[in-house]
């Protein structure tokens, strides 16, 4: 069996998603989410210039060994533009594989651990009662868990995934005005006076039932994120996203020491690599990688089971950065992993994205139900990948009030 070419697509509705789909001579496809937010062009361009020339005549069965040939072979490895690529080739020759087994990739993995895997909302509000009143459209629609997110009294501009306006929805992942940023203004010290007591409310309001999240966007130092999860502690978050930059791991030890609110961290990790020190320490209690961009199923089943040795569960990333392709790459994961934790989830839904990636994954009072079709169990249709293109966007950029920069 041989792979005979493969096609890229860039766009989408509201999102630049990067789709491959990947064709054999058997007349069997397999679909691929290479999707970097902002930054789509470049994995677009690494698949057809360097990984389609290489991949066309492959046996598309043997995706262990195109994973290695890819990782291995390109000397100067990782990197999000490259494990995003390598990430939706591995999705691909798993859908096929799928689908020449005539199973459900959950089934391939070992079978279900699960009925219906739990998913979390972003709730947002540019106030404590606005974002109280998203809170509670979600916990009407049924879910368990909602992400919280709130507007901080006195901050110069509106924060991360918080609106501009009250009761509007913030698309916080990209402005489509180019690729020049916004800026957003942050200011540490009123986000550390308001947020503790802002989530005590939350939890004073929805009693103890309800999981709360939050998403701290990697924006306090060690010693800040020690003091704010301690502040936190008598909410019972269910997990505390983020609350350093990625890049320093010590970071976590000294909010280790001072407090046992669950961490969750990972959604920018594009490797086992970058996940081994925190998960083999016990430094964190949610992995929150991605299959688009740590490498795909065969990478990111590797970190499932080390997490899986160390009481680590998962919590994949799955904001609207992600196409349906690598959401259900994940759907498929969550119905298996034996240390599955909860799922990211607000892409599906709009009648235009599910018209591009037609499948039947349900989502039903917070619970995603993994479809039962051979492979992925997602479709793509090139003739809707038509009506879109290509638009530049971007993040913004985080500047103290002095003019600092920060991290987004
Ligand atoms: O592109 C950036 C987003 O993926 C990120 O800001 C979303 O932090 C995020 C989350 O938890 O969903
Ligand atoms: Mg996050």
């Amino acid at each position: 069996m041989k792979i005979t070419g493969a096609k890229i697509f860039v766009g989408g509705p509201a999102k630049n998603y990067v789709t491959i789909k990947i064709m054999t001579d058997q007349g069997v496809y397999g679909l691929g989410d290479a999707t970097l937010n902002n930054r789509e062009t470049l994995p677009a361009a690494y698949l057809q210039d360097y990984l389609i020339p290489n991949l066309i005549g492959m046996d598309p069965r043997n995706s262990e060994d195109i994973w290695q040939f890819f990782y291995r072979g390109a000397y100067f490895r990782r990197g999000p533009i490259a494990m995003a690529s390598f990430g939706a080739i591995d999705m691909a020759l798993w859908d096929i594989k799928g689908k020449l087994a005539n199973m459900p990739l959950y089934q391939l993995f070992g079978g279900k651990s699960r009925d219906g895997a739990m998913v979390y909302a972003h709730a947002t509000g540019t106030d404590l009662e606005d974002l109280m009143d998203s809170i509670t459209a979600y916990v009407e629609q049924g879910y368990k868990a909602v992400r919280v997110q709130c507007g901080i009294p006195g901050m110069p501009s509106a924060s991360y995934a918080v609106p501009e306006t009250r009761g509007a929805n913030k698309n916080y992942i990209s402005d489509f005005s180019g690729v020049r940023p916004k800026i957003e203004v942050w200011d540490t010290e009123k986000y550390l006076r308001f947020m503790p007591g802002a989530l005590a409310e939350i939890r004073a309001r929805f009693g103890p039932d309800l999981k709360i999240l939050h998403d701290v966007h990697h924006r306090l130092t060690p010693r800040e994120a020690a003091q704010f999860a301690k502040a936190v502690e008598p909410v019972g978050l269910y997990w505390l996203e983020d609350p350093t930059p990625a890049e320093d791991q010590n970071a976590l030890r000294l909010l280790r020491q001072h407090s046992t609110v669950p961490v969750a961290i990972g959604e920018v990790f594009n490797s086992i690599w970058d996940c081994n020190t925190l998960i083999q320490e016990e430094l964190i209690d949610f992995i929150r990688v991605a299959v688009t961009y740590a490498g795909g199923i065969t990478h990111v089943k590797r970190i499932v089971d080390l997490a899986g040795l160390h009481h680590v569960k998962t919590g994949f990333h799955g904001a609207p950065s992600h196409s349906p392709i690598s959401m259900a790459a994940q759907h498929h994961l969550n119905a298996w992993a034996p240390n599955f934790g909860i799922q990211e989830y607000l892409v599906l839904g709009t009648p235009e994205c599910d018209a591009l990636f037609p499948s039947d994954h349900k989502m039903e009072n917070g619970m995603v139900y993994v479809s039962d079709a051979p492979g992925l169990g997602v479709d793509f249709d090139e003739n809707e990948a038509e009506k879109y293109s290509y638009r530049a966007g971007s993040h913004p950029v985080v500047r103290l009030e002095d003019g600092t920069i920060w991290d987004y």
